[in-house]
Protein backbone atom coordinates (compact mmCIF):
# COMPACT_ATOMS: atom_id res chain seq x y z
CA UNK A 1 0.00 0.00 0.00
CA UNK A 2 1.10 3.20 -0.72
CA UNK A 3 2.38 5.34 1.86
CA UNK A 4 0.63 9.33 1.52
CA UNK A 5 2.36 12.29 3.21
CA UNK A 6 0.81 15.46 3.82
CA UNK A 7 3.02 16.72 1.22
CA UNK A 8 1.95 14.73 -1.32
CA UNK A 9 -1.31 14.53 -0.86
CA UNK A 10 -1.45 18.41 -0.95
CA UNK A 11 -0.02 18.77 -4.20
CA UNK A 12 -2.71 16.69 -5.50
CA UNK A 13 -5.78 18.37 -4.26
CA UNK A 14 -3.89 21.70 -5.28
CA UNK A 15 -2.77 20.41 -8.83
CA UNK A 16 -4.73 22.26 -11.25
CA UNK A 17 -8.35 20.64 -12.08
CA UNK A 18 -8.05 18.88 -15.18
CA UNK A 19 -4.87 17.04 -13.85
CA UNK A 20 -6.69 15.93 -10.60
CA UNK A 21 -9.67 15.15 -12.37
CA UNK A 22 -8.12 13.09 -15.02
CA UNK A 23 -5.52 11.36 -12.21
CA UNK A 24 -8.61 10.64 -10.28
CA UNK A 25 -10.08 8.87 -13.60
CA UNK A 26 -7.38 6.77 -14.02
CA UNK A 27 -7.41 5.32 -10.68
CA UNK A 28 -11.56 5.24 -10.84
CA UNK A 29 -11.76 3.19 -13.98
CA UNK A 30 -8.87 0.61 -12.30
CA UNK A 31 -11.22 -0.64 -10.07
CA UNK A 32 -14.50 0.82 -10.40
CA UNK A 33 -16.80 1.43 -13.51
CA UNK A 34 -17.52 5.02 -14.05
CA UNK A 35 -21.11 4.77 -15.16
CA UNK A 36 -22.24 3.07 -11.96
CA UNK A 37 -23.32 4.74 -8.69
CA UNK A 38 -24.12 2.59 -5.72
CA UNK A 39 -28.06 3.88 -4.43
CA UNK A 40 -27.95 3.63 -0.87
CA UNK A 41 -30.62 4.41 1.46
CA UNK A 42 -30.70 5.78 5.27
CA UNK A 43 -33.09 5.32 7.53
CA UNK A 44 -33.33 6.83 11.07
CA UNK A 45 -33.68 3.90 13.95
CA UNK A 46 -33.53 6.57 16.82
CA UNK A 47 -33.76 10.37 16.50
CA UNK A 48 -32.47 13.00 18.55
CA UNK A 49 -31.52 13.39 22.16
CA UNK A 50 -28.00 12.14 21.82
CA UNK A 51 -25.90 12.69 24.73
CA UNK A 52 -22.69 13.36 22.31
CA UNK A 53 -21.60 17.52 21.44
CA UNK A 54 -21.09 16.62 17.88
CA UNK A 55 -20.68 21.03 17.04
CA UNK A 56 -22.74 19.87 13.13
CA UNK A 57 -25.58 17.60 14.45
CA UNK A 58 -29.21 18.15 14.55
CA UNK A 59 -29.56 15.21 16.62
CA UNK A 60 -27.29 16.14 20.13
CA UNK A 61 -29.63 16.51 23.20
CA UNK A 62 -27.53 19.89 23.71
CA UNK A 63 -28.95 21.85 21.28
CA UNK A 64 -32.57 23.12 20.59
CA UNK A 65 -32.98 22.24 16.72
CA UNK A 66 -36.77 21.18 16.81
CA UNK A 67 -36.66 17.71 14.97
CA UNK A 68 -39.22 14.80 15.85
CA UNK A 69 -37.34 12.38 18.16
CA UNK A 70 -38.78 8.63 18.15
CA UNK A 71 -36.73 5.07 19.42
CA UNK A 72 -36.88 1.90 17.53
CA UNK A 73 -39.22 1.47 14.88
CA UNK A 74 -40.80 -1.91 14.35
CA UNK A 75 -39.20 -5.18 12.22
CA UNK A 76 -42.18 -4.40 9.94
CA UNK A 77 -41.85 -0.64 9.47
CA UNK A 78 -38.19 -1.12 8.58
CA UNK A 79 -39.00 -4.00 6.06
CA UNK A 80 -41.28 -1.77 4.30
CA UNK A 81 -38.48 1.15 4.23
CA UNK A 82 -36.41 -1.36 3.09
CA UNK A 83 -38.46 -2.70 0.03
CA UNK A 84 -39.39 0.91 -1.14
CA UNK A 85 -35.83 1.76 -1.19
CA UNK A 86 -34.80 -1.76 -2.97
CA UNK A 87 -38.08 -1.01 -5.23
CA UNK A 88 -36.43 2.60 -5.83
CA UNK A 89 -33.25 1.32 -6.51
CA UNK A 90 -31.19 0.98 -3.12
CA UNK A 91 -28.75 -1.80 -3.06
CA UNK A 92 -28.06 -0.84 0.78
CA UNK A 93 -30.27 0.10 4.03
CA UNK A 94 -27.90 2.14 5.95
CA UNK A 95 -29.78 1.99 9.86
CA UNK A 96 -28.43 5.02 12.28
CA UNK A 97 -29.17 5.24 15.60
CA UNK A 98 -28.50 8.78 18.26
CA UNK A 99 -26.64 6.94 20.63
CA UNK A 100 -23.12 7.13 22.33
CA UNK A 101 -22.84 3.68 22.24
CA UNK A 102 -24.22 0.67 21.94
CA UNK A 103 -25.38 -0.83 25.27
CA UNK A 104 -26.82 -4.74 25.28
CA UNK A 105 -30.29 -5.55 26.04
CA UNK A 106 -33.52 -5.38 24.71
CA UNK A 107 -32.67 -2.26 21.76
CA UNK A 108 -29.32 -4.28 20.55
CA UNK A 109 -30.75 -7.13 20.00
CA UNK A 110 -33.50 -5.60 18.00
CA UNK A 111 -31.53 -3.71 16.16
CA UNK A 112 -29.46 -7.54 15.48
CA UNK A 113 -33.03 -8.66 14.07
CA UNK A 114 -33.32 -5.75 11.67
CA UNK A 115 -30.35 -6.49 10.36
CA UNK A 116 -31.03 -10.04 10.06
CA UNK A 117 -34.29 -9.44 7.84
CA UNK A 118 -32.42 -6.41 5.86
CA UNK A 119 -30.15 -9.05 4.75
CA UNK A 120 -32.44 -11.76 3.89
CA UNK A 121 -33.75 -9.20 1.81
CA UNK A 122 -30.79 -9.63 -0.11
CA UNK A 123 -29.43 -5.82 0.91
CA UNK A 124 -26.33 -4.73 2.58
CA UNK A 125 -26.78 -4.02 5.70
CA UNK A 126 -24.72 -1.12 6.92
CA UNK A 127 -25.37 0.26 10.99
CA UNK A 128 -23.99 3.43 12.70
CA UNK A 129 -24.87 2.97 16.14
CA UNK A 130 -21.69 4.66 18.31
CA UNK A 131 -19.15 3.71 19.81
CA UNK A 132 -18.71 -0.33 20.05
CA UNK A 133 -16.80 -2.95 21.93
CA UNK A 134 -15.42 -6.03 19.95
CA UNK A 135 -17.92 -8.54 21.23
CA UNK A 136 -21.04 -6.43 20.20
CA UNK A 137 -19.33 -6.28 16.83
CA UNK A 138 -18.92 -9.69 16.74
CA UNK A 139 -22.72 -10.38 17.23
CA UNK A 140 -23.28 -7.58 14.64
CA UNK A 141 -21.25 -10.13 12.42
CA UNK A 142 -23.12 -12.69 13.01
CA UNK A 143 -26.22 -11.57 12.39
CA UNK A 144 -24.91 -10.52 9.12
CA UNK A 145 -23.75 -7.05 9.19
CA UNK A 146 -21.98 -5.56 6.04
CA UNK A 147 -20.56 -2.51 7.16
CA UNK A 148 -20.40 -0.56 10.01
CA UNK A 149 -20.31 3.44 9.54
CA UNK A 150 -17.92 5.09 12.10
CA UNK A 151 -16.16 8.17 10.70
CA UNK A 152 -13.83 10.43 12.07
CA UNK A 153 -15.29 13.43 10.46
CA UNK A 154 -12.20 15.73 10.69
CA UNK A 155 -8.22 15.80 11.20
CA UNK A 156 -7.20 15.06 14.34
CA UNK A 157 -5.60 18.28 15.54
CA UNK A 158 -9.30 19.79 14.24
CA UNK A 159 -11.27 16.68 16.04
CA UNK A 160 -11.73 18.66 19.86
CA UNK A 161 -13.09 21.65 18.12
CA UNK A 162 -15.91 20.02 16.70
CA UNK A 163 -16.42 17.38 19.54
CA UNK A 164 -15.37 17.28 23.42
CA UNK A 165 -17.65 14.50 24.63
CA UNK A 166 -14.97 11.67 23.20
CA UNK A 167 -11.72 11.43 21.25
CA UNK A 168 -10.47 10.76 18.51
CA UNK A 169 -8.43 8.34 19.56
CA UNK A 170 -12.24 6.74 20.51
CA UNK A 171 -13.44 6.80 16.75
CA UNK A 172 -10.55 4.88 15.87
CA UNK A 173 -10.73 2.16 18.58
CA UNK A 174 -14.63 1.40 17.94
CA UNK A 175 -13.00 1.27 14.04
CA UNK A 176 -10.16 -1.34 15.41
CA UNK A 177 -13.22 -3.54 17.01
CA UNK A 178 -15.26 -3.88 13.92
CA UNK A 179 -12.31 -4.54 11.79
CA UNK A 180 -11.42 -7.50 14.23
CA UNK A 181 -14.86 -8.87 13.57
CA UNK A 182 -14.78 -9.33 9.97
CA UNK A 183 -16.73 -6.56 9.58
CA UNK A 184 -16.67 -3.79 6.49
CA UNK A 185 -15.33 -0.67 7.59
CA UNK A 186 -17.70 2.77 6.76
CA UNK A 187 -15.90 5.80 7.30
CA UNK A 188 -15.31 9.36 6.41
CA UNK A 189 -16.41 13.03 7.59
CA UNK A 190 -17.47 16.40 6.47
CA UNK A 191 -16.24 19.21 5.06
CA UNK A 192 -17.56 22.69 6.00
CA UNK A 193 -16.58 22.58 9.77
CA UNK A 194 -14.20 25.53 9.19
CA UNK A 195 -11.68 22.98 8.69
CA UNK A 196 -8.39 24.33 6.99
CA UNK A 197 -6.74 22.60 3.67
CA UNK A 198 -4.32 21.33 6.31
CA UNK A 199 -6.98 19.55 8.17
CA UNK A 200 -8.52 18.40 5.03
CA UNK A 201 -5.23 16.54 4.11
CA UNK A 202 -4.79 14.71 7.26
CA UNK A 203 -8.52 13.65 7.36
CA UNK A 204 -7.74 12.02 3.90
CA UNK A 205 -4.33 11.19 5.37
CA UNK A 206 -5.41 8.97 8.51
CA UNK A 207 -8.50 7.48 6.26
CA UNK A 208 -5.45 6.15 3.43
CA UNK A 209 -3.27 5.03 6.19
CA UNK A 210 -5.46 2.68 7.38
CA UNK A 211 -4.18 -0.94 6.98
CA UNK A 212 -6.64 -1.98 5.33
CA UNK A 213 -8.24 0.71 4.01
CA UNK A 214 -11.88 1.53 4.44
CA UNK A 215 -14.02 -0.34 1.72
CA UNK A 216 -16.14 2.55 2.26
CA UNK A 217 -15.47 6.82 2.37
CA UNK A 218 -18.54 8.83 3.27
CA UNK A 219 -17.74 12.56 2.23
CA UNK A 220 -20.53 14.49 3.84
CA UNK A 221 -20.94 18.69 3.02
CA UNK A 222 -22.23 20.29 6.19
CA UNK A 223 -25.78 20.65 6.18
CA UNK A 224 -26.44 23.74 8.55
CA UNK A 225 -28.98 23.06 11.00
CA UNK A 226 -30.32 25.87 13.02
CA UNK A 227 -29.63 25.59 16.94
CA UNK A 228 -26.39 23.69 16.22
CA UNK A 229 -22.96 25.78 17.09
CA UNK A 230 -22.25 25.47 13.43
CA UNK A 231 -25.79 26.35 11.97
CA UNK A 232 -23.99 29.83 10.70
CA UNK A 233 -21.67 28.16 8.59
CA UNK A 234 -20.98 29.31 4.92
CA UNK A 235 -21.94 26.74 2.53
CA UNK A 236 -19.13 25.24 0.80
CA UNK A 237 -17.41 25.89 -2.16
CA UNK A 238 -18.29 22.99 -4.66
CA UNK A 239 -14.59 22.62 -5.80
CA UNK A 240 -13.29 22.36 -2.56
CA UNK A 241 -15.59 19.60 -2.41
CA UNK A 242 -14.84 17.85 -5.71
CA UNK A 243 -10.86 18.04 -5.02
CA UNK A 244 -11.69 16.52 -1.52
CA UNK A 245 -13.28 13.64 -3.58
CA UNK A 246 -10.51 13.59 -5.98
CA UNK A 247 -7.88 13.00 -3.76
CA UNK A 248 -9.76 10.87 -1.51
CA UNK A 249 -10.45 8.16 -4.67
CA UNK A 250 -6.62 8.66 -5.55
CA UNK A 251 -5.26 7.88 -1.86
CA UNK A 252 -7.52 4.71 -1.48
CA UNK A 253 -8.53 3.14 -4.46
CA UNK A 254 -10.60 0.51 -3.50
CA UNK A 255 -13.61 2.30 -1.39
CA UNK A 256 -16.91 3.32 -2.57
CA UNK A 257 -16.84 7.22 -2.25
CA UNK A 258 -20.05 8.04 -1.10
CA UNK A 259 -21.55 12.15 -2.14
CA UNK A 260 -23.39 12.02 1.22
CA UNK A 261 -25.07 14.46 2.87
CA UNK A 262 -25.16 17.96 1.09
CA UNK A 263 -26.64 17.42 -2.08
CA UNK A 264 -29.48 19.61 -2.27
CA UNK A 265 -27.08 22.68 -1.79
CA UNK A 266 -25.36 20.84 -4.85
CA UNK A 267 -26.22 22.01 -8.33
CA UNK A 268 -26.48 18.75 -11.12
CA UNK A 269 -23.50 20.23 -12.37
CA UNK A 270 -21.38 20.05 -9.35
CA UNK A 271 -22.81 16.57 -8.51
CA UNK A 272 -21.57 15.34 -12.18
CA UNK A 273 -18.08 16.90 -11.04
CA UNK A 274 -18.25 14.73 -8.37
CA UNK A 275 -18.92 11.64 -10.00
CA UNK A 276 -15.86 12.26 -12.41
CA UNK A 277 -13.67 12.91 -9.63
CA UNK A 278 -14.70 9.39 -8.34
CA UNK A 279 -18.14 9.19 -5.86
CA UNK A 280 -19.86 6.15 -6.95
CA UNK A 281 -22.25 6.05 -4.29
CA UNK A 282 -25.27 8.65 -3.34
CA UNK A 283 -27.53 8.59 -0.85
CA UNK A 284 -31.37 8.50 -2.17
CA UNK A 285 -34.90 9.28 -0.92
CA UNK A 286 -36.39 12.53 0.13
CA UNK A 287 -34.46 12.46 3.94
CA UNK A 288 -31.08 12.02 4.89
CA UNK A 289 -31.15 11.09 8.49
CA UNK A 290 -33.19 14.61 9.96
CA UNK A 291 -32.51 16.63 6.97
CA UNK A 292 -33.67 16.76 3.20
CA UNK A 293 -32.19 14.96 0.29
CA UNK A 294 -33.16 15.17 -3.44
CA UNK A 295 -35.76 13.23 -3.88
CA UNK A 296 -35.81 9.79 -6.11
CA UNK A 297 -37.16 10.87 -9.35
CA UNK A 298 -34.21 13.96 -8.91
CA UNK A 299 -31.72 11.37 -9.32
CA UNK A 300 -32.91 8.79 -11.54
CA UNK A 301 -32.96 11.62 -13.49
CA UNK A 302 -29.43 13.02 -12.70
CA UNK A 303 -28.65 9.77 -13.85
CA UNK A 304 -30.41 9.20 -17.17
CA UNK A 305 -29.15 13.01 -18.28
CA UNK A 306 -25.42 11.49 -17.37
CA UNK A 307 -26.14 8.38 -19.00
CA UNK A 308 -24.85 6.83 -16.16
CA UNK A 309 -27.31 4.00 -13.54
CA UNK A 310 -27.37 2.97 -10.38
CA UNK A 311 -25.47 -0.37 -9.51
CA UNK A 312 -27.51 -3.08 -9.89
CA UNK A 313 -26.13 -5.33 -7.57
CA UNK A 314 -24.37 -4.02 -4.14
CA UNK A 315 -20.50 -4.11 -4.49
CA UNK A 316 -20.00 -6.74 -1.74
CA UNK A 317 -22.05 -9.14 -3.46
CA UNK A 318 -20.19 -8.92 -6.41
CA UNK A 319 -17.53 -11.66 -7.51
CA UNK A 320 -14.15 -11.35 -6.00
CA UNK A 321 -15.48 -9.00 -2.89
CA UNK A 322 -14.97 -9.63 0.30
N1 LIG B 1 -24.33 8.56 16.44
C1 LIG B 1 -23.59 7.88 15.48
C2 LIG B 1 -22.22 8.43 15.27
O1 LIG B 1 -21.98 9.59 15.56
O2 LIG B 1 -21.36 7.69 14.79
C3 LIG B 1 -24.26 7.76 14.14
C4 LIG B 1 -25.01 8.85 13.44
S1 LIG B 1 -24.13 10.30 12.88
C5 LIG B 1 -25.51 11.27 12.42
C6 LIG B 1 -23.27 9.85 11.40
C7 LIG B 1 -22.49 10.91 10.68
O3 LIG B 1 -23.35 11.83 10.02
C8 LIG B 1 -21.58 11.80 11.48
O4 LIG B 1 -20.38 11.19 11.81
C9 LIG B 1 -21.36 12.97 10.54
O5 LIG B 1 -20.22 12.74 9.74
C10 LIG B 1 -22.63 12.98 9.69
N2 LIG B 1 -23.43 14.19 9.96
C11 LIG B 1 -24.20 14.43 11.05
N3 LIG B 1 -24.78 15.65 10.98
C12 LIG B 1 -24.37 16.20 9.81
C13 LIG B 1 -24.62 17.46 9.18
N4 LIG B 1 -25.38 18.39 9.74
N5 LIG B 1 -24.05 17.70 7.97
C14 LIG B 1 -23.26 16.75 7.40
N6 LIG B 1 -22.99 15.55 7.96
C15 LIG B 1 -23.53 15.28 9.15
C1 LIG C 1 -22.57 9.56 6.90
O1 LIG C 1 -21.34 9.80 6.85
N1 LIG C 1 -23.51 10.36 6.41
C2 LIG C 1 -24.83 9.83 6.68
C3 LIG C 1 -24.49 8.41 7.25
N2 LIG C 1 -23.08 8.47 7.42
C4 LIG C 1 -25.15 7.92 8.46
C5 LIG C 1 -25.62 10.70 7.61
C6 LIG C 1 -25.72 12.13 7.15
C7 LIG C 1 -26.57 12.87 8.12
C8 LIG C 1 -26.80 14.30 7.74
C9 LIG C 1 -27.52 15.08 8.76
C10 LIG C 1 -28.92 14.62 9.05
O2 LIG C 1 -29.72 14.33 8.12
O3 LIG C 1 -29.28 14.58 10.22
FE1 LIG D 1 -24.87 11.85 18.50
FE2 LIG D 1 -23.83 10.84 16.25
FE3 LIG D 1 -25.09 13.26 16.25
FE4 LIG D 1 -22.71 13.01 17.43
S1 LIG D 1 -23.13 12.70 15.23
S2 LIG D 1 -24.52 14.06 18.30
S3 LIG D 1 -22.82 10.93 18.27
S4 LIG D 1 -26.02 11.26 16.65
Amino acid sequence: MASWTVASLTELYNDSLPNLIFKAQQVHRQFHDPEQVQFCTLSNIKSGNCPEDCAYCPQSARYNTGIDTWSLPTLDEIKDQALSAKQAGSTRLCMGAAWREVREGKDFDHVLDLVRMVRSLDMEACVTLGMLNVNQAARLKEAGLTAYNHNIDTSPEYYSEIITTRTFEDRLNTIENVRQAGIQVCCGGIIGLGESLQDRIRFIQVLAEMDPQPESVPINALVPVEGTPLGEQPPIDPFDLVRTIATTRIAIPQAIVRLSAGRTQLSQEAQALCFLAGANSIFTGEKLLTTPNPGIDADHELMNKLGMRPMAEAPSQLVGAV
